[in-house]
């Protein structure tokens, strides 16, 4: 039986690749520790379930009622992290004052009023989500674009929409740099977003 272990994935550029705007430190962490602690707590709640490692993590968050209820909740908190920082590393790129085009942009545009909006509308879900959540851009069941957070380590997936991006609220994101001014983070973060993967996920979602 082809059993399949969720594995880590290196960083797509170095720790330090997106400072000043995220540090070295907190990128170590966030991805050697917490990213890590989720894969490694999503083998262990599937050791029960031998044949869920067939599954991909995304099937699980999108079919959590199929999954044992034994372990149901450690699927998705630990699922849904493995998910979330997995898009998070790769929707991110030092640097290079980037801003969406083409249909992305268009979209956006239409939904929101300008890309300023939907900045500002992005930061405001995100600093108001209480506690330790992620804010996301998703396209909903009929096709809009749509801004929600989330708590803990849910993903819109598991309430089918599609998640485009998403930014991490956790303290954990940027607490050993923005102390407790989140949205100086979420502010920040636009300097690092990777528009490009994001019009990929756009236009394959
Ligand atoms: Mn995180």
């Amino acid at each position: 039986m082809g059993k399949i272990i969720h594995t880590l994935s290196d960083l797509p550029y170095a720790y330090d690749a997106l400072e000043p705007y995220i540090s070295k430190e907190i990128m170590m962490l966030h991805h050697d520790k917490h990213h890590a602690a989720y894969v490694n707590n999503l083998n262990a709640a599937l050791e029960k379930y031998p044949d869920l490692f067939e599954k991909t993590p995304e099937e699980l968050l999108m079919n959590l009622d199929q999954v044992p209820e034994e372990i149901r909740m450690a699927v998705k908190n630990n699922g849904g992290g493995h998910v979330n920082h997995s898009m998070f590393w790769q929707i991110m790129a030092p640097s290079s004052g980037q801003k969406p085009e083409g249909q992305l942009l268009g979209a956006i545009e239409n939904q929101f009023g300008s890309f300023a909006e939907f900045q500002t509308k992005f930061n405001d879900a995100g600093a108001k989500r209480f506690g330790s959540g992620w804010v996301w851009l998703v396209r909903t069941k009929t096709g809009a674009l749509e801004i929600v957070s989330t708590a803990n380590q849910d993903n819109p997936m598991s309430e089918g929409s599609a998640p485009i991006m998403g930014n991490d609220v956790w303290e954990h994101a940027y607490y050993l740099q923005y102390k407790n001014v989140r949205p100086d983070y979420l502010k920040a973060w636009w300097n690092v977003v990777n528009w490009e993967k994001i019009e990929k996920r756009f236009n394959n979602n």
